[in-house]
């Protein structure tokens, strides 16, 4: 159905594998405009309920495409950093969770592909960096804004003008990804966390998601007062009587997504 992802729904996972392995999954304008979709269908359809993103091959993605970026007059290099940060942007707001397993190189485009995730996992063979200075541009599909929020204003600093290519440890050490597993683990981890993550209550999921990223443009007591706003949403659900209940009776909740 798509030329360069693959897409399965298995126990209300989503797995979304973007597959150009021959180009190291290199994001060009299809798979930009085929990410889009399979978000769209994610978003619409009651099945997927969590999403696991990763890359066919030795590389999630490493960065945009350059073979055709080289190509580009400055107009159509515009457009494409737009519908790019656009597509991040909407895996960012809609409300289910998705975890990025990144099993290679996430380079430029593919780190802020998998900084738009909401969960990093990677294997110990994932390499991260934004080597867009290299090629004389700077990150466009939200790297100036995502990176620093996660390691710091320095270290985003560090990363965007060195180049430097870090490894999975480091990526960890600096917040970039929550965790560090075997290649092997990798998946497997992924779909531990993520059927942890649909054990949860979802309304409760979805509405701490949106409030994260909405909350991280704000400042504190306005971030503080989106909370306060949110919170009423789980809080009047049928699953927050049931969830407290389940525990007032020491068993396990049964959650329905009302
Ligand atoms: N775009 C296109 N092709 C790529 C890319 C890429 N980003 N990365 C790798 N490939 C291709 C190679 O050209 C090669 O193709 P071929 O076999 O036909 O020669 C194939 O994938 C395998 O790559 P290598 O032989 O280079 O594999 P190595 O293991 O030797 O090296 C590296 C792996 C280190 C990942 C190396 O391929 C590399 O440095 N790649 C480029 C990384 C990079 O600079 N990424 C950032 C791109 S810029 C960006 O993402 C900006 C985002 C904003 C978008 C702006 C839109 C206008």
């Amino acid at each position: 159905m798509y030329e360069t992802i693959k897409y399965e729904i298995r126990d209300n996972i989503a797995y979304v594998t973007v597959s150009r392995p021959e180009a190291l999954n290199a994001i060009s304008t299809t798979v930009l405009t085929e990410l889009k979709d399979v978000f769209q269908k994610i978003e619409n359809d009651p099945e997927a309920k969590i999403v696991i993103l990763t890359g066919e091959g030795k590389a999630f993605v490493a960065g945009a495409d350059i073979a055709q970026m080289s190509a580009l007059s400055g107009v159509e290099g515009h457009d494409m950093i737009k519908f790019g940060a656009d597509v991040m942007n909407y895996m960012e707001a809609i409300d289910k969770p998705i975890i990025a397993a990144v099993n290679g190189f996430a380079l430029g485009g593919g780190c802020e592909l998998a900084m738009a995730c909401d969960i990093r996992i990677a294997s110990a063979k994932a390499k991260f960096g934004q080597p867009e200075v290299n090629l004389g541009i700077i990150p466009g599909f939200g790297g100036t804004q995502r990176l620093p929020r996660l390691v710091g204003k320095g270290m985003g600093k560090y990363l965007i003008m060195t180049a430097e290519m870090i490894g999975a440890d480091e990526a960890c050490r600096l917040g970039l990804v929550e965790k560090v597993v075997a290649p092997e683990e990798l998946i497997p981890e992924c779909e531990r966390i993520a059927k942890t993550i649909l054990s949860k209550a979802p309304i409760a999921i979805a509405t701490a998601k949106r409030v994260i990223n909405k909350g991280a443009m704000l400042d504190v007591p306005a971030g503080v007062a989106l909370e306060s706003e949110a919170f009423t949403v789980p809080f009047c659900s049928e699953d927050r009587i049931e969830g407290m209940k389940a525990f007032l009776e020491k068993r396990e909740a049964e959650f329905k997504n009302r």
